[in-house]
């Protein structure tokens, strides 16, 4: 394996604006932000939108917008956000797809999420996986626990692989609730992965830094961004995505394994060629 994979996650659906004022919620600060992150090594964003008054939403309008403005603005692959916030009902998740990114979130399973309970049933999970399928969207499977890629590995027996027929996983850890953000766990969740699968990882909050040098280590892509990340360094904010995705390269490029060309990244994961759409249109 020669490069790395860096995904950015700039907003999520958990902070607040007003909170967080770096953190970028109008179409205009996302489409910047994947500007000044492709800059610097970025090669997939993993989308959440806010509506207009900085709430998260899963608005097809909005996320339609979105998807054609970050084509249009910037090269990145452009990942939307399936899971959307904790209190969002199914059937607005599913219908992000109608929205026809390159590439879907699709966590593995059920998890606490700090005081909330993040629920993928299986059947969910499931309805999920076949929608991409037959939209020939890739899915990026969320692992936010262990016994996600147990549920991974039997979603891929029954009812076969992704489009493009790659797998590819991200590890989400440290969430409070979720796999813890240690080496050890990396190490065990690596173990489960699917045959021929790649993965990347992001530790939430101080679990970050630990995690991306084992990933690094045990061959793997990374994710960094505000949605999981809000503190540099002790007692030091965030200031921008593009500061974390800068850090995320100078590791890869330690590790020697610099940050992947987006046209190598569309060939690892097969991600299909739906052109560029002018903004509007
Ligand atoms: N906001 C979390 C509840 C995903 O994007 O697919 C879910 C999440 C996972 O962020
Ligand atoms: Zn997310």
């Amino acid at each position: 394996m020669s490069s790395t994979i860096i995904t950015v996650a700039p907003t999520g659906a958990e902070s607040a604006k007003a909170d967080v004022p770096a953190l970028p919620v109008t179409l205009e600060e996302l489409v910047s932000t994947g500007q000044e992150c492709e800059a610097v090594g970025a090669s997939i964003i993993h989308v959440h939108i806010r509506d207009e008054a900085a709430r998260p939403t899963l608005d097809l309008v909005r996320l339609k917008e979105t998807v054609a403005a970050l084509r249009a603005e910037t090269g990145l692959i452009v990942q939307l956000s399936s899971g959307g916030a904790v209190t969002d009902p199914e059937e607005h998740r599913l219908r992000v797809l109608d929205a026809e990114p390159d590439m879907a979130s699709c966590t593995m399973g059920t998890v606490n999420f700090g005081t909330d309970v993040f629920l993928n049933r299986w059947e969910f999970i499931v309805e999920l996986h076949q929608r991409m399928q037959d939209r020939e969207i890739v899915p990026e499977y969320e692992i936010f626990d262990l016994g996600h890629l147990a549920s991974l590995a039997k979603l891929l027996d029954k009812y076969g692989p992704p489009y493009g027929g790659h797998v590819h996983c991200d590890l989400v850890m440290g969430v409070p609730g979720g796999m813890p953000g240690t080496i050890d766990a990396l190490v065990a969740a690596v173990h489960a992965l699917p045959a021929g699968a790649t993965f990347s990882a992001t530790g939430v909050g101080r679990s970050t830094l630990p995690v991306a040098l084992a990933a690094l280590s045990a061959g793997g892509h990374l994710r960094v961004g505000m949605e999981d990340t809000l503190t540099y360094a002790p007692g030091k904010p965030v200031e921008s995505n593009a500061q974390l995705v800068a850090r995320a390269s100078g590791l890869a490029r330690v590790a020697q394994r610099p940050p992947m060309k987006i046209a190598d990244v569309r060939d690892l994961l097969s991600v299909r060629d739906r052109g560029r759409v002018a903004v509007g249109g």
